[in-house]
């Protein structure tokens, strides 16, 4: 075959990432459906536990988390420019962003499907098991299946309590990141890299390809739509990012709205990892949740799972953070102030998390 080889859905977020970084690399691969027999022999046996996507390299390597499969193709094609901005400041804000689409827009891309779009994602998850089978049974198929994820709703923080609060603030978040189109035609300037396949994730297969989703966005933010066809199609942009490691000042809104929703949750998910790293030797598995946080979006307050893996993604953030000298850091600094981040300087895991066997795991 000679390409790569990845194994998702349509229907998946992550997938969605996965896809639009690989045809923007333009490295050969085909994408194949995670069918029940590709779950069956492929991923429960290679990964351990049921996820997608998962990629087959041209060696047979099997890779899972799409920060990995964007790592290796990386390494393996050299090609430029890279996926990760090389520049400091820019490298940080691109893992900031991935943090917060990958572990944080999940929270209104779930919401609406499951409270929008409830029985078409079902007729999709079903089609995407038993491809073979009637409509009908693909259905039931789905509906089955489809439970697993419509279970991780309380799980995120998504209830009747915090949906308004969820709704109001993915509008606002629709209306800053169009503000911030209109100035540029991607995340850091005129071309994708790393934050904007992780922005696909939520922002293709929930909430433009969901119908009901789709029709709110190309109503809300038809900018946004445009950007998600663009990114999605593998666009390679029109120039570079950014000169001078400039991060655009029409970023900062969104920055400040993941300062102010999603960090709360972190530093309650950071106690709680706190408590348990304390008493774990190395090497031990994480948990998937620690135990239950509050979150808070635009006044709505819920519960929600602690979860560990965006301990991960913020792990990356904080070794960006830490690899600048001294000038990139007071311009990240600055940075950080205006969008009410600053804490971040100082907040850093009490142990070091890695991935070992497709599970997080203690240094
Ligand atoms: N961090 C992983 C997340 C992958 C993920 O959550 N995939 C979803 C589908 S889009 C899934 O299969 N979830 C199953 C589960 O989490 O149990 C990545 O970046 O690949």
């Amino acid at each position: 075959m000679g390409g790569y080889t990845l194994y998702g859905a349509e229907v998946s977020y992550f997938t969605g990432k996965a896809r639009a970084y690989l045809r923007w690399r333009g490295v050969p691969f085909q994408e194949l459906p995670a069918t029940q027999a590709v779950y069956r022999d492929l991923i429960l046996p290679n990964v351990g536990w049921p996820v997608i996507p998962v990629m087959t390299t041209p060696d047979g390597e099997v890779v899972q988390d799409t920060a990995d499969i964007i790592a290796i193709v990386e390494a393996r094609e050299k090609l430029r420019p890279p996926a990760l901005p090389e520049t400091p400041v820019q490298r940080f804000v691109a893992e900031l962003l991935h943090l917060y689409a990958d572990e944080w827009l999940t929270l209104p891309a779930m919401h609406y499907r499951w409270s929008y779009n409830e029985d078409w994602a079902y007729a999709e998850f079903g089609a995407l098991s038993a491809p073979e089978a009637s409509r009908a049974e693909q259905y039931e198929i789905g509906k089955k299946n489809g439970q697993r994820f419509k279970g991780a709703l309380p799980i995120l923080g998504v209830h009747a309590e915090t949906i308004p609060g969820i709704e109001t603030s993915y509008e606002a978040f629709l209306a800053e990141f169009s503000a911030h189109l209109e100035a540029h035609p991607y995340l850091l300037g005129a071309r994708p890299c790393l934050a904007d396949f992780a922005f696909i994730g939520p922002l293709y297969a929930h909430l433009y390809r969901d119908p009901a989703s789709g029709e709110l966005m190309k109503r809300l933010a038809p900018r946004v739509a445009g950007w998600v066809e663009r990114t999605h199609a593998g666009e390679t942009g029109t120039g570079d990012l950014l000169a001078g490691d400039a991060i655009p000042e029409t970023l900062e809104p969104i920055l400040a709205r993941q300062m102010r929703e999603q960090f709360p949750a972190l530093v309650e998910t950071m106690r709680l990892f706190e408590g348990w790293a304390a008493e774990a030797s190395p090497g031990t598995f994480l948990p998937r949740g620690l135990g239950e946080i509050w979150v808070e979006i635009e006044g709505a307050r819920g519960p929600a799972q602690a979860r560990t893996f965006p301990l991960y993604r913020l792990q990356a953030v904080t070794d960006a953070y830490d690899a600048m000298d001294a000038g990139a850091r007071a311009r990240a600094d600055a940075l950080l102030e205006r969008v009410r981040g600053a804490p971040l300087k100082t907040f850093r895991l009490p142990k070091r998390l890695v991935r070992t066997n497709f599970r997080l795991a203690l240094a």
